[in-house]
């Protein structure tokens, strides 16, 4: 897969250098392309951005820039397309799914921006010949878009083919699809069995396996319900045994008329 990512932070970028995303580049799997927005102005000042029309606080990046540097990073792909991820608190929430979509991609083309966004016009330009997606990774406020991309490259280049190590990797992921899909994952113990006085669950020395996936699963539920509960709320209550659904009823979960699971009423949040 190639990336090329355009801002105006080039070093926000250099942990890509690092861990799983830079041994993916160095096992040549990824092609990660950085661009210096600033490269693409004419002026002294290397200008990016202006006051915004209609008034109000702070600045917009100009569209000239970015047309320049889009134009550039376009005219290297020998005719193929890319797919265009704005990264903006407006966009669509970044999920697994959309990881797994965009993953499929041979190429993405990154825009962090930083003060208050890219002119609009430059949206609608690519969008007009391109697949453009505007993302956000969550609901807080950031000063940039750069930290939403090293957020959606790792997400993204985990899931390339022989990135990592063994394709049992994926499978416990907590927003993977399969067995414990929508769930969050339990706890994790090693070695020391006894540390500071902290024992590891008898449980997970037992050997018994099938024990162990239930009691895995139902540190699971209770996390998940915990959490997050939009989670259970979210969870068909049919991929439930009977098992998973006392759990529930003793933590104030109950099966409703509409088949989603609610808190069951006359219970008091603990
Ligand atoms: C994002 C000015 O550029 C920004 C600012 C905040 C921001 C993004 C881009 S992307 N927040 C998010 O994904 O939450």
């Amino acid at each position: 897969m190639r990336l090329d990512i355009v801002t105006i932070f080039p070093e926000y970028l250099e942990p890509l250098n690092v861990s799983l995303v830079g041994k993916a580049r160095a096992a040549g799997r990824l092609d990660v392309r950085v661009h210096d927005l600033r490269a693409f102005t004419h002026d002294r000042h290397h200008t990016v951005d202006d006051t915004p029309y209609g008034g109000g606080p702070g600045m917009v990046m100009k569209p000239e820039p970015w047309g320049e540097a889009l134009d550039a990073v376009l005219a290297s792909g020998a005719g193929d397309d890319p797919v265009i991820v704005v990264p903006t608190p407006s966009g669509r929430p970044f999920t697994q799914e959309l990881a797994q979509e965009l993953s499929a991609a041979r190429w993405l083309v990154f825009t962090p921006a930083r003060y208050e966004g890219i002119d609009r016009r430059v949206i609608e330009e690519y969008g007009a010949r391109l697949d453009v997606r505007e993302v956000s990774i969550g609901d807080y406020v950031l000063a940039g878009g750069e930290a939403p991309v090293l957020v959606m490259v790792e997400a993204i280049a985990r899931l390339l083919p022989g990135v990592l190590g063994n394709a049992d990797s994926h499978r416990d992921d907590s927003f993977a699809p399969g067995a414990m899909a929508g769930l969050l994952e339990g706890p994790v113990h090693t070695k020391p069995p006894e540390w500071r006085g902290r024992t590891v669950p008898e449980v997970l020395i037992s050997g018994h396996h099938g024990r162990i996936a239930r009691w895995r699963r139902d540190e699971a539920l209770r996390r998940t319900a915990a959490n997050r509960p939009d989670l259970i709320e979210r969870c068909d209550p049919a991929a439930l045994d009977r098992h998973d659904l006392a759990t529930l009823a003793e933590l104030g979960w109950e099966p409703g008329e509409d088949g989603r699971f609610g808190r069951a009423s006359g219970r008091v949040e603990e």
